[in-house]
């Protein structure tokens, strides 16, 4: 009936446990490692076990009502926007249920009724909190109201909204602003982004750090440049419309899973899907629609039309040759590839270009790719084909020293053919966080524009810093260097998500204040500062209507510049929670005194004030009161899409050109990236299963080819420890286990955040700064059956006993 796998269930070896844990360890104590099972990967994604996890796992955390009032709005008009991804909603029909298996997950997460009260704080001090892990710390609930840890506390207790501010202010006062750090995690509505912004440049700070650093800086570095827009220059239309879609270095299925119906209707219109990715991810091969009848009982349908298993860090050099190819077809054809009239008249740099890609070397290419020459030339074939085409990435291309290249090269290949400004065809990097994008828009940015700076100015009579400020590789050398006395979280688990997780986590323990506003407790609330504070906050679920002129809206920006309302009904877990924007503007009130020109209350009791000032700041943006009540919101301008013009220096669109490079691993050595599992967001888990990939009841695995395996000496299901090298540092993460699996040769994978702590905080994308979190060479190193770690020469001795 169905092509799902069966699962084939093998047990694990229970050797190499240790008496003596080191604190990562000890916070696997709670997840039962031992007891993972690991099937075969499925070849689809999404249909009837989507819709029943998706169901079980909502009502399980908010029982039916609240779960059927919270479903039935999200992506909905005058509802919420669903806290899973960035991907846009349709802005015709409207499905009864415009949501994912995951975004049901992210709801549920939200929507529980267990609660973390101070007497739960009061029954758990710091040190026991340490030993748990992410999973456990968010399955406590929601936290219901602030609280405070003092120097020499040794656990949380409960403090008053107004004495939270004042100590905020304390600390700030008692600092200088270079030393003030305001993190952003990409969550965070367009108005609430916009008063947190202003308070870091009226403080006098840039030091706006956010999780876009670490995801898809490298994609705005990138097109910023040679585009003159930092985002995606296609809508969802595009997609349903083009002749070809390439989706590279991303996870639909997991990630991205409504994005799976636009492929679908892009191939029933006769277009092409090329999917690029050194895993054979499940949503990537076949998708079975849970909106349709045959989505229920069918075989699901074909994603891809072509699948390339690149090596990790093997795109640069892929897009290189597919341009030389269709440069090439130019020659032997002329006027077929090339879109003269649009090179021509739009852009610069394509006679450097071809001169450029004129020469290929052949071996290297099929080294730095994996791939065969036969394979690029069949994909290249379907792009000269295509009058049309939109490529679409994400973070398989943005974490590597050189993902800003790689996705330069992708510019030049849409250039190319004038794939900019037409029907069906554009630039896709598809976001993360729901409002990653909107954040960025909003002025959260520790590179502020000149223009910016003089519109906030301007309108609000501050003098903001012209002085660039720290973005979230640098708050980590500030941490190490002792360079923040205040950090304050605007939701997000800095402490997890940022690379070098052991550095990290003492360097934020030195610092003065941590203030983390947060809707559930997770691992940076417990590696805090000197002193801390957690400020409870509404979600994108709950009602928020405690203002003079009654209940209040914010406003999101999707993947493709949608912007629109979203508004939650939910009645919130405790009376004790304030909204975001109102602890931003009450913050920023005590902070800044009574005498400072920025009305922060008139903002707080009514969203409408800061729209209007929003309207008056940011391009864009005018008449937004009116425009984001509008059916659909409104969309904001992209000229490249819009009038397929570039608002670089020149005019014109670029085309550029680096050298090949690619990512190599020495002898004894794999390039190892980190991706989600199906069960998380991010550093939340949902559960411990990876269901498309097969993998059951385990996070510390490291997926490895088989052959790789073999040639290291190693077996399947073996316990290491995991050694990364990078500029003749060491990084050690102990007890992982090897699962063999149909990764690319020469690659292997394991899961975010447990092998953060393998990342030098050096090794970054060159530009964007972005972690390399997609290029960490390492080796392993068997555990012996007493749990020490033993040298390579042991491995085989160790390996006769067993
Ligand atoms: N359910 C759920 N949804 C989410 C999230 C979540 O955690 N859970 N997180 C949200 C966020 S913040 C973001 S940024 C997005 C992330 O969305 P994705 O980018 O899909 O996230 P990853 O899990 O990092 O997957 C990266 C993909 O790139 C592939 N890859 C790795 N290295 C390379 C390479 O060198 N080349 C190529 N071609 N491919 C490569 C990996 O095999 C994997 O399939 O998802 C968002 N949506
Ligand atoms: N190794 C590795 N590391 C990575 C990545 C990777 O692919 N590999 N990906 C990177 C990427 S793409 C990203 S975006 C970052 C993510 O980095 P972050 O955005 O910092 O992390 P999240 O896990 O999304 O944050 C989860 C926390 O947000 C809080 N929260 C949830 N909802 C709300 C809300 O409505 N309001 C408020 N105030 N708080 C809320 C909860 O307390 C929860 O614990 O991680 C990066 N780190
Ligand atoms: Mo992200």
């Amino acid at each position: 009936m169905s092509n799902e796998a069966r699962t084939v269930e093998r047990p694990v070896d229970r050797a190499g446990r240790t008496a003596e844990r080191k604190p990562a360890e000890r916070q696997v104590a709670d997840i039962n490692e031992d007891s993972l099972h690991v099937g075969h990967p499925e070849t689809s994604a999404a249909g009837l076990t989507a819709v029943a996890v998706a169901l079980q796992r909502t009502i399980g955390e908010g029982g039916p009502a609240r779960t059927l009032r919270s479903l039935a709005r999200i992506n909905q008009r005058g509802g919420f926007d669903c806290p899973g991804c960035a991907w846009p909603e349709s802005t015709g029909h409207r499905k009864a249920a415009e949501f994912c298996e995951n975004g049901a997950k992210a709801v549920a997460e939200e929507i529980t009724v267990s609660a973390v009260t101070p007497e739960w704080w009061a029954e758990h001090p710091i040190a026991t909190l340490r030993d748990k892990t992410d999973y456990w710390l968010s399955k406590q609930g929601r936290i219901t109201e602030p609280v405070v840890l003092h120097p020499g506390d040794d656990r949380y207790h409960r403090i008053s909204w107004t004495d939270a501010f004042d100590l905020v202010a304390e600390h700030i006062n008692a600092t200088t602003p270079d030393r003030c750090v305001f993190y952003t995690s990409g969550r965070t509505a367009n108005e609430t982004a916009f008063m947190y912004q202003l308070f870091a440049r009226s403080l006098g700070t840039n030091n706006l750090p956010d999780c876009s650093n670490m995801c898809h800086e490298s994609s705005g570095s990138a097109l910023n440049p040679t585009i003159g827009i930092g985002k995606g220059t296609v809508s969802l239309e595009d997609l349903h419309e083009a002749e070809l879609i390439m989706v590279v270095g991303q996870n639909p299925g997991t990630n991205h899973p409504r994005m799976l119906s636009a492929l679908k209707e892009c191939r029933d219109r006769g277009g092409k899907v090329v999917a690029v990715n050194p895993l054979p991810e499940a949503g990537l091969l076949h998708f079975k629609d849970p909106q349709t009848v045959e989505g229920y009982v069918g075989h699901g349908s074909t994603i891809s039309d072509e699948f390339l298993q690149i090596k990790v860090g093997g795109d640069l050099a892929l897009f290189q040759a597919l341009g030389h190819l269709l440069l090439e077809e130019e020659r032997r054809a002329p006027g077929t590839i090339v879109d003269r009239a649009f090179v021509d008249a739009r852009t610069e740099g394509f006679a450097a270009y071809e001169a450029a890609r004129a020469e290929i070397d052949w071996d290297e290419t099929e080294r730095a790719t994996g791939l065969s020459r036969l394979e690029i030339a069949t994909v290249a074939n379907l792009l000269a084909k295509s009058k049309a085409t939109v490529i679409c990435w994400a973070l398989g291309l943005t974490q590597q020293p050189h993902s800003v290249d790689t996705i330069r090269e992708i510019v030049n290949v849409l250039l190319l053919q004038g794939n900019f400004g037409k029907p069906g065809a554009g630039a896709c990097p598809v976001r993360g966080h729901s409002n990653v994008q909107g954040d960025r828009t909003m002025g959260i940015w520790e590179k502020p524009t000149e223009w910016l700076l003089a519109a906030l100015d301007r309108e609000f009579g501050i003098s903001s810093p012209r002085e660039h400020g720290y973005d979230s590789t640098e708050t980590l050398h500030a941490f190490e260097k002792d360079e923040v006395d205040v950090f304050v979280s605007l939701g997000g688990n800095f402490a997890q998500a940022n690379s070098d997780t052991e550095a990290l986590e003492a360097g934020m323990q030195r610092a003065g204040l941590t203030v983390h506003i947060s809707t559930k407790p997770n691992r940076s609330h417990v590696v805090h500062g000197k002193t801390s504070l957690i400020l409870p906050t509404l979600g994108r679920t709950d009602r928020d209507d405690k203002h003079p002129k009654g209940r209040q809206f914010l406003s999101v920006e999707d993947s493709m510049s949608m912007v629109h309302s979203t508004q939650g009904r939910l009645e919130p877990i405790s009376e004790h929670l304030l909204a975001e924007p109102v602890i931003v503007a009450r913050m920023a009130a005590a902070a800044l005194g009574e005498n400072h020109p920025v009305d922060w209350r008139a903002m707080a009791e009514d969203y409408d004030v800061i729209r209007d000032h929003i309207s008056r700041v940011l391009p864009g943006f005018e008449d937004f009161n009116r425009r984001v009540r509008e059916k659909n919101g409104f969309q904001l301008p992209n000229p490249p899409r819009d009038t397929r013009t570039f608002a670089t220096d020149a005019g014109r669109a670029h085309f550029t050109v680096s050298p090949l490079e690619y990512l190599e691993a020495p002898e004894g050595h794999l390039i190892l990236q980190t991706v989600r599992s199906h069960d998380q967001y991010n550093t939340t888990f949902y559960g411990q299963d990876d269901r498309y990939r097969g993998i059951k009841d385990g996070r510390r695995v490291i997926l490895v080819h088989p052959e790789d395996l073999a040639d290291l000496g190693l077996q399947d299901r073996e316990l290491v420890d995991v050694v990364s090298v990078f500029n003749g540092d060491e990084r050690r993460a102990d007890r992982f286990r090897l699962v063999s699996y149909p990764t690319a040769r020469g690659c292997a994978a394991a899961y975010f955040p447990e092998a953060n702590a393998l990342v030098h905080r050096d090794n970054v994308a060159r530009v964007s700064n972005t972690p390399g979190f997609k290029a960490i060479t390492v080796r392993f190193e068997r555990r012996t059956p007493a749990g020490t770690a033993a040298g390579a020469g042991e491995l085989r001795r160790a390996g006769e006993l067993s």
